[in-house]
C-alpha cells in the first residue's frame, strides 16, 4: 500500500487528535531515520501504522493476545496502555499485509521498548515522545537530547514513563526496564 492509502486506513481506527499525533510522529520520525541513518520509507511506515489499535476494546485486543502464540501472555498482567503496539502490529501484517519484520517490531516495541532495540525501533518510539503535538513536562529536554543522542534521549524518555507509573503506583513492564538499560552505559 501506498502512504496515502495507508494514511487512510488508520484515519478510519483513530480520533482525529490521534490522527494528527500520528501525523506529528511520521514527520519526526522521517527526520530522525535522516539523522541516524535509519530506514526512511519504513520508519514512515512504522510511524504511520504505530497507534493503530489505539482505540480497540480491550476485550478486541485481550483475544487477540490470547489467541495469537507469540504475543507475551504476561502484557495481560500490566497495563492494558500496553496493548495497542502488540496487537497493533499483529493487524496490520493481517488487515494491511504489511510483511516487513522490521517495520512490525518497531510498531510492536514502540511502547514498551525492548532489550538492544533496533535503530528503527528507536526511532519510532523516540518520535512518539517528542513530536510536536506532544506537551508533558520535561519534554523539551528530551527534544534536545533527541538531537545530541538517539541512546540517551530515548533512555530519558523510557525513564520518564517509568518515573510517572512509579509515581502512580502502577507496574513496569519488564521489558521498559530491559529497554532502558541497554541504553545507558554501565559507569566502570
Ligand atoms: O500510544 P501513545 O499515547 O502515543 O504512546 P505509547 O504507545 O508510548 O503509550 C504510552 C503509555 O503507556 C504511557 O501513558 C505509559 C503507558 N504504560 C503503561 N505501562 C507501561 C507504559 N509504558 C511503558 N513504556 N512501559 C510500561 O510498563
Ligand atoms: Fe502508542
Ligand atoms: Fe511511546
Ligand atoms: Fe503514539
Amino acid at each position: 500500500m501506498k502512504r496515502e492509502q495507508l494514511l487512510e486506513a488508520v484515519r478510519g481506527q483513530i480520533t482525529k487528535h490521534r490522527y494528527e499525533h500520528t501525523l506529528g510522529v511520521v514527520e519526526t520520525a522521517i527526520r530522525l531515520a535522516e539523522k541516524y541513518g535509519a530506514d526512511k520509507e519504513k520508519a514512515e511506515t512504522a510511524a504511520i501504522l504505530h497507534d493503530y489499535c489505539k482505540f480497540w476494546p480491550e476485550d478486541k485486543m485481550r483475544n487477540i493476545i490470547e489467541n495469537t502464540p507469540h504475543i507475551p501472555k504476561d502484557l495481560l498482567e500490566y497495563d492494558t496502555e500496553l496493548w495497542h503496539a502488540h496487537v497493533g502490529a499483529e493487524v496490520v501484517r493481517r488487515d494491511l499485509g504489511i510483511e516487513d519484520e522490521e517495520i512490525l517490531d518497531a510498531i510492536r516495541y514502540h511502547t514498551s521498548g525492548r532489550e538492544n532495540m533496533t535503530l528503527l525501533e528507536k526511532v519510532v518510539c523516540l518520535a512518539d515522545y517528542i513530536e510536536p503535538g506532544r506537551q508533558f513536562p520535561g519534554v523539551d529536554e528530551l527534544r534536545t537530547a533527541a538531537e545530541e543522542d538517539l541512546d540517551r534521549a530515548l533512555a530519558k524518555g523510557l525513564g520518564g514513563t517509568i518515573t510517572f507509573l512509579v509515581n502512580r503506583e502502577k507496574r513496569i513492564y519488564p521489558l521498559t526496564v530491559l529497554a532502558r538499560n541497554s541504553l545507558v552505559k554501565p559507569k566502570m
